[in-house]
């Protein structure tokens, strides 16, 4: 089913789940190339919520502040390729939501173990707010916060599952969202982790 989250964003229950296999693989092999790590923020923490990117430009953050880059830190080669998978889903999910020719360049991929979570925030690093974001949840739920455009407005919550897909665009691009501190509900799947990756134009 779909759950109206905004406007302009929807959340389309299971629409990952035909294509989770080749999802995972696809997880499995961006990390083989560009391991998960814990950055640090610009404020001195260390992101709870451990990362990686595929596709032309991947998102970091460190010391100096939040950036795309066209290489890994790491390793100084470039992000590994959008696994097919990943290109293929993310294209559907735009077109049911309303958003045809979505053509994404950057795939952010977050790792969250039990109690890691990511505080309010907007992703304001891509350079053209008109494309959306989709974003896919495996492995443990997840409550999802969703605000407005100022960081004190309100924030609604709603559940997060395996299989899910979110698209994001349009007016509500811009509000805060983040992820309340994930519970230790073991999937039969993925075990004691959550994978969520977000699929952009960021360039
Ligand atoms: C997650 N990820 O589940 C969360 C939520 C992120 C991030 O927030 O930046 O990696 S996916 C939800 C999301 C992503 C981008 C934009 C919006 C929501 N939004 O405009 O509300 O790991
Ligand atoms: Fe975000």
């Amino acid at each position: 089913g779909r759950v109206v989250l905004g406007p302009q964003s929807l959340v389309l229950r299971g629409f990952a789940l035909p294509m989770v296999d080749a999802l995972l693989a696809g997880v499995d092999a961006v990390a083989a190339q560009a391991p998960f790590r814990h950055m640090e923020t610009p404020g001195g923490y260390t992101m709870s919520v451990a990362l990686t990117n595929c596709g032309q430009l991947g998102w970091t953050s460190d010391a100096r502040g939040y950036r795309y880059t066209r290489t890994d830190p790491l390793s100084g080669q470039p992000w590994p390729a959008m696994p097919p998978a990943f290109m293929l889903l993310a294209q559907a999910a735009a077109a049911e939501a309303g958003f045809p020719g979505f053509e994404p360049d950057a795939c952010l991929v977050n790792r969250y173990e039990p109690g890691s979570r990511l505080s309010l925030h907007q992703d304001r690093n891509e350079r053209d707010y008109g494309a959306p974001i989709v974003s896919v949840s495996l492995g443990m739920p997840a409550m999802f916060l969703f605000g407005g455009e100022q960081r004190a407005d309100k924030a609604s919550r709603t559940p997060l599952f395996h299989g899910d897909v979110v698209v994001w665009g349009g007016v509500d691009r811009l509000r805060y969202h983040g992820i309340m501190p994930i519970k230790d509900l073991p999937h039969p799947r993925l075990g004691s982790q959550r994978i969520n990756f977000t699929i952009r134009r960021a360039g």
